[in-house]
């Protein structure tokens, strides 16, 4: 009987060690802190063809060398200009501004100081006066729609040419080589200044976004300033491939109550580096310094 119960303790002491065996089984598939090993779900592999951005500083816009920087500014002088003269061509030279005006269009000389009319020549009514440059002695002075240029001696007027072109006429400056003209639209165009002919074009552009309506012109230090029609900001453009590389926002300088009498007319004096603006319409003429907005 002695063989009996040993053979019974035996076979409790392994349905026992059995028994704690089948409960420990489990234990073996937890991870090591005890939490569960249920494996993960695998992730769901992206399509290769998924929009998911590579490099997201890259691909985000933020400021760079490309985006224009901001101006404002301040006035140094303020002078009388001739509240009926709807500016559209402005030019400095030697203590007076030579001025191209539409609707009553003429070709006037000015002084600066006191904003008086020293010499004007009334273009034919047919005629639609805009851009205005000075190259050398003589005066180039664009219509809007005629397609027809006027030439004149910067002394006296008198008229000793024409030339055309295809476009309408808005803006025009020198930069002691090239004419440039704009003609509303996103495009200047660089014109030989003694054939006329069409020798280059650069589309302008903020970023990637072409500006359109480039109005008044003007050459400062290898830029280009253009006021843009309908805005109360300029444009400092790169000749070399129209972007834009700068915007004077001139906010409050002026503001008409005709719609009309907007900004426009950039003078530049390269021997002092006085920069002048005015307005169609306007009763004054500014004298600006421009400075970045930090
Ligand atoms: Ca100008």
């Amino acid at each position: 009987m002695k063989k009996t119960y040993t053979i019974i303790a035996a076979l409790i002491l392994l349905v026992l060690v059995l028994g704690l065996l089948a409960v420990g089984l489990p234990r073996s598939h937890l991870s090591p802190d005890g939490s569960s090993a249920t494996p993960k779900p695998t992730e769901t592999p992206q399509p290769t063809n998924s929009p998911v951005p590579s490099v997201l500083p890259s691909s985000t816009p933020t400021a760079s060398s490309d985006s224009p920087i901001m101006y404002t500014y301040s006035i140094i002088a303020t002078y009388p200009h001739d509240i009926s003269a709807f500016t559209e061509g402005l030019v400095y030279d030697n203590g007076v501004l030579y001025e191209s005006t539409g609707e009553v269009s003429s070709l006037r000389c000015v002084d600066l100081a006191s904003g008086s009319v020293l010499k004007l020549f009334e273009l034919p009514n047919q005629y639609f006066g805009e851009g205005l440059a000075l190259v050398n002695n003589s005066l180039i002075q664009l219509t809007w729609q005629n397609h027809i240029a006027f030439i004149y001696d910067k002394d006296t007027f008198d008229l000793i040419g024409n030339f055309s072109y295809p476009t309408e006429g808005w803006g025009l400056t020198y930069d002691g080589t090239r004419l440039i003209m704009s003609d509303g639209s996103s495009n200047l165009y660089f014109l030989d200044p003694v054939t006329f002919q069409r020798i280059g074009q650069i589309s302008i552009h903020d970023g990637k976004n072409p500006v359109t309506n480039i109005n008044e012109l003007e050459y400062v230090n290898g830029d280009i300033y253009a006021n843009i029609w309908l805005q109360q900001k300029i444009a400092i453009i790169n000749p070399q491939n129209g972007q834009i590389k700068g915007w004077i926002d001139l906010s409050g300088i002026y503001q008409s109550n005709y719609s009309d009498a907007v900004l426009n007319g950039i003078a530049y004096d390269s021997a002092t580096g006085r920069l002048f603006v005015t307005g169609k319409y306007w009763p004054y003429l500014y004298q600006i310094q421009i400075k970045p907005i930090s």
